[in-house]
């Protein structure tokens, strides 16, 4: 028949950590509860790969940074999850679910039943060829999606002495990785299709700067273009990065960052899928009363904004991942998901944050020549995203309120010219 578990959370990424400390708050029953994760080991700050953990020198390594340590709590280490009856079945991929029986099939072919299951799968990276690039299963090729791929990147820019590295899009991998690369002392090119960086949420005005800065960094960028081919050595490696206008960038090293797809295919036909991810309410249930989603994989109600998501960011896993846990331990306390949009990233010794929905027009405050500068998203009448560089602490949590209240502003002008002071002053 297979192990049996009271829950079982699919998935051993962000959210399984955060939801598995969460019900040990709750007070969870030993042996009720079991993670499966590919992964062979426990849940960690996924972060941490493209920062701590690229650095040359001080760089982070497991076991320091499992989850829950990126917002300060408890480090759930084997021992923590042991210590608390926490079954944790590592390395093991699923296969098939079969929700009507609630039950999960590994590749090993073993059956794991349940009563609840949370889906937390994550995403998995785009490959180039899904954007029909050629041969791109030429060597030193490297995505960045667990601590596996981190650790292969490692291991090549460490070898890498003298060589060029190329690096194919401009979201955040690509961004993060480039600064990596370049502190590591690698000289770097980014390709992306738009006419800057981190398109999904940056502005142009705001692209520049950091795009300025990466420029006097060494790092080369060709915008609004795509690669079209690799061309390889004898030893399959990659030689060069082939434009689509023919152009040829020599590279000894390639790192891919072209977005990623949410893990849904297991329940495709067994539960309702929108927006490329598992639609739940604001408990994280889906449309199977025995099955909640959360992390980089449900689209949410986004009850500020009247309107479903799915976001790809550390900061929603761990708090539906936990909010999901309240649901289910005490539902009569548990109101809908009320989510604020957070997104943030360090490169160099440059650290942004935004809060809020990125619509509407924006107005500029501060001097980006001082390294500290920020913009207000203006959404009809009324401030709904707050972006800050080189802000302190208190000023972040102020931006959070300002993209929380959504204030009434007529006066975009005093606002630009109050800058940070206007969300201090809320
Ligand atoms: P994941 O953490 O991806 O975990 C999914 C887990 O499910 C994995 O362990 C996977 O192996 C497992 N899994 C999937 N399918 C199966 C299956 N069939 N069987 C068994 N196991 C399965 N966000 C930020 O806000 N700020 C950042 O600075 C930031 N940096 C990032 C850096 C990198 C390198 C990456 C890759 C992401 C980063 N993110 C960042 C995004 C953030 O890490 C994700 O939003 C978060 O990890 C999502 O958590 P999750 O638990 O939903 O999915
Ligand atoms: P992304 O969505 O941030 O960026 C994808 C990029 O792919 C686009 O900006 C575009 O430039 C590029 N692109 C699209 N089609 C292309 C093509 N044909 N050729 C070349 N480039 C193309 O995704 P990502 O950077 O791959 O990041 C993967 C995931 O990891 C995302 O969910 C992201 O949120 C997460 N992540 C987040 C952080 C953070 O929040 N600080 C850091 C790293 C990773
Ligand atoms: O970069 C990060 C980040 O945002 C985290 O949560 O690394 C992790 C942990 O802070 C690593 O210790």
């Amino acid at each position: 028949m297979g192990r049996a578990y009271k829950v079982v959370i699919l998935g051993g990424g962000v959210a399984a950590g955060y939801a598995a400390l969460e019900f040990v708050k709750h007070g969870i029953n030993r042996g009720d509860l079991c993670i499966i994760s590919a992964e062979s080991v426990p849940p960690y700050e996924r972060p941490a790969l493209s920062k701590g953990f690229l650095l040359p020198e001080g760089a982070v390594r497991l076991p320091a940074f499992h989850t829950c340590v990126g917002v300060g709590e408890e480090r759930l280490t084997p021992k923590w999850y042991k210590e608390h009856g926490i079954e944790l079945v590592l390395g093991t991929e699923i296969v098939a679910a079969d929700l009507t029986r609630k039950t999960l099939l590994t590749a090993a072919m073993e059956t794991i039943s349940f009563q609840i299951l949370i889906i937390a799968t994550g995403a998995r990276v785009l490959r180039l060829e899904e954007f029909g690039v050629t041969r791109a299963d030429a060597q030193n090729i490297y995505y960045l999606r667990d601590v596996n791929d981190a650790t292969k990147l490692l291991e090549a820019m460490i070898l890498l002495k003298g060589g060029k590295a190329v690096v194919i899009g401009g979201g955040y991998i690509g961004m993060e990785c480039a600064a990596a690369l370049v502190t590591n002392g690698v000289p770097v090119t980014m390709v992306f299709p738009e006419s800057h960086c981190m398109a999904r949420l940056f502005t142009p005005q705001i692209a520049t700067f950091y795009e300025d800065y990466y420029t006097s960094k060494g790092v080369v960028f060709i915008k609004g273009t795509v690669m079209s081919a690799f061309e390889s050595n004898q030893n399959g490696k990659v030689a060069a990065v082939i434009l689509k206008d023919g152009t040829r960038l020599p590279a000894d090293l390639v790192v891919v960052g072209v977005g990623i797809r949410a893990n849904t295919t297991l329940f495709e036909g067994q539960l309702v899928i929108e927006k490329g991810g598992i639609k739940v309410n604001g408990k994280m249930r889906t449309s199977n009363s025995s099955v909640y989603a959360v992390g980089d994989v449900a689209a949410f109600p986004l009850k500020m904004y009247g309107d479903v998501r799915r976001l790809e960011h550390v900061d929603h896993a761990r708090k539906s991942a936990a909010h999901a846990v309240q649901a289910i331990m005490t539902p009569e306390k548990t109101s809908d998901y009320d989510y604020l949009p957070y997104f943030y990233s360090r490169v160099f010794t440059l650290s942004w944050q935004f809060f809020g929905d990125n619509v509407g027009d924006c107005i500029y405050f501060g001097d980006s020549t001082k390294g500290k500068f920020g913009a207000y998203w203006i959404d009809k009448c009324r401030v709904v995203g707050a972006f800050l560089e080189g802000g302190s602490k208190d000023e972040y949590s102020a931006l959070a309120l300002v993209a929380r209240q959504r204030p009434i502003t007529e006066d975009t002008e005093a606002l630009a010219g109050q800058g940070i002071k206007f969300a201090l002053s809320l």
